[in-house]
């Protein structure tokens, strides 16, 4: 029996504040994410939808020292960026916080004061990269070199961005500095690790045993790590750009990023509400992590951990990780700039939002690596959104407006053709919900845009334009069903297409409907007058994918 909660914690992953974003992270984490939490919201349940920009680390460093700027610089700029997109997209968290933001300092550096009081780390010297050249230690994504699994030249100190595996520095081949291309010297330097071997008990109670519901592709990369055996991980570097480690003889050392950016959910949550704690610590709340598959290990292994470590705070309930989104069949890659950035889209596409939104939740990568094409993407607009969604509405409200003058004619008696298509439309509301709470989310969206196939269907079958001059009531019946369907559409579409619902409604004239009405037939009443039907979808036409392309 699956457990009761009585409130939802949804978090996505916090983009890093050094570049935007692009279609990829879109596929992989937001959409999703904001599909989850619209859904949890229309059904009136007690959510909070968690986010920011992660602020620290290298790769904000590095860009900076490209670009010959602060590192402030960086993040004020993107940081801002991000969020003026995604609100452009309508993704609805909560908030959109920031790691730079003094509440987070103060909640990550109580988190590692309570862990170091108590003993959970290791404290160790050791010997680390250092360039001798740029009178710097080195971590992370300063240093690169060839990947061990994947022969990518260009792998990080700390991942390899290609084939998404963790590193550390000792395993890279022929590592060398990102700085200054020197090659590497070691020098003495202490940090403090968590001793994640010690967790691995508890990994696999709580995971393998308790979580076999998560993902395959998830819960694979967490058994493959537990059973290679988990090591002592660094929670500190030797970087002047980050928080500083809140302890005596410290000096000139940060929070390892991936230390900090996981309490900025925590950190963020206090920020929006006093009632944080009810949300992070009792066991009513149901919290969900939306990620990449490149941060599994960070939110099934590390995180986990450090909660777990800290001793007060509740664990995910699930980690519906999402694979690679990949673009015209090449990886996304920031640094070679092939991607689609979100806030050229939205230049470009203006009013076109949500067709972005369901091209990459129609497409998205949740159990393998996907494809984005430009063809595909001006397909499914034109052969999906308009030729359907966009025609069916379109006709409904049309014909009322050309037949009754907006007036909701009202509904006659119900053939049986009737009584079968509005019972497949009282079939979608048990599959829909059910897609969706099991993060199915492809196949959520085709279960609401399956009211449309039913809707454009039903008025193709019945050809009212035809009808109207020798039997008028029927008419009559038809188009009121014909209403009734835009309705439920104004409804179901709302976690996929938020901007769509809103003109479904506007054009309705209706007030926001409840979720638990989806398969009613009462929605619109006879006698209300509907609105001015305007145009849902364009088409794309091959001139403007052959300028993107
Ligand atoms: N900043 C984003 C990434 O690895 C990383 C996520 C942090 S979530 C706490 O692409
Ligand atoms: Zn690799």
């Amino acid at each position: 029996m699956a457990k009761e909660f009585k409130r939802y914690l949804v978090t996505s992953a916090l983009p890093y504040a050094n570049g935007p974003v692009h279609i990829g992270h879109l596929a992989g984490v937001y959409i999703p994410s904001d599909i989850y939490t619209r859904y949890l919201r229309r059904r009136g349940r007690d959510v909070l939808s968690i986010c920011g920009s992660d602020e620290h680390g290298v790769a904000i460093t590095i860009k900076a020292r490209k670009e010959g700027v602060s590192p402030k610089e960086i993040i004020d700029r993107y940081h801002n960026l991000i969020k003026r997109s995604f609100e452009r997209l309508g993704m609805s968290f909560d908030i959109y916080s920031r790691t730079s933001s003094p509440v987070h300092a103060q909640t990550a550096s109580d988190f590692f004061r309570k862990l170091y009081a108590e003993g959970k780390f290791i404290e160790k010297t050791s010997e680390q990269y250092y360039d001798e050249e740029a009178q710097q230690f080195l971590a992370d994504r300063y240093i690169v070199g060839t990947c061990p699994h994947c022969q990518n030249e260009k792998a990080y100190g700390d991942q390899c961005e290609k084939c998404g595996s963790t590193l550390s520095p000792d395993e890279l081949i022929a590592p060398h500095s990102a700085l200054s291309g020197s090659p590497l010297v070691k020098r003495e330097t202490k940090h403090w690790y968590l001793p994640l071997d010690k967790y691995e008990g508890f990994l696999r109670e709580w995971i393998l045993e308790g979580h076999k519901e998560w993902r395959p592709n998830v819960y694979g990369q967490c058994k493959s790590w537990l059973d290679l055996g988990l090591q002592p991980r660094a929670v500190s570097r030797d970087l002047d750009w980050g928080i500083p480690v809140p302890v005596e003889g410290a000096e000139g050392k940060v929070l390892y990023v991936w230390f900090d950016a996981p309490i900025g959910y925590i950190s963020a949550t206090k920020e929006l509400t006093p009632d944080w704690e009810r949300y992070w610590k009792d066991s009513g709340t149901k919290m969900v992590h939306f990620i990449g598959k490149d941060n599994i290990v960070f939110h099934c292994i590390v995180f986990p951990s450090m909660l777990k470590a800290h001793g007060e705070y509740i664990l995910p309930e699930n980690v519906p990780a999402n694979e690679f989104l990949n673009l015209e069949g090449d990886k996304i890659s920031t640094s070679r700039n092939w991607a689609v950035w979100l806030h050229e889209y939205l230049d470009e596409f203006p009013g076109k939002e949500d067709v972005l939104r369901y091209v990459l939740c129609a497409n998205a990568p949740e159990s393998k690596d996907n494809d984005f094409t430009w063809k595909d993407f001006q397909a499914r607009n034109n052969n999906e959104l308009v030729a359907v969604l966009g025609n069916f509405v379109n006709r409904a409200l049309v014909l009322t407006q050309k037949y009754y003058g907006g007036e909701v004619p009202a509904c006659g008696s119900l053939t049986d053709y009737d009584r079968g298509t509005l019972a497949e439309l009282q079939a979608v509301k048990a599959t829909l919900e059910q897609n969706i709470e099991n993060y199915r989310f492809r196949e959520a969206l085709k279960e609401a845009m399956n009211v449309a196939r039913i809707g454009n269907k039903y008025l193709a079958d019945c050809e009212p334009w035809k009808l109207v001059k020798t039997d008028p009531e029927r008419v009559k019946t038809i188009l009121n069903i014909a209403l009734q369907i835009t309705a439920n559409l104004s409804i179901v579409v709302e976690p996929f297409m938020p901007f769509t619902a809103a003109k479904l409604l506007a054009m309705l004239r209706l007030e926001p409907l409840d979720w638990e009405r989806i398969g009613a037939t009462d929605l619109v009443a006879a006698g209300h007058r509907i609105g001015t039907p305007e145009l849902l979808f364009e088409k794309i036409e091959d001139d403007v994918i052959q300028a993107q392309l």
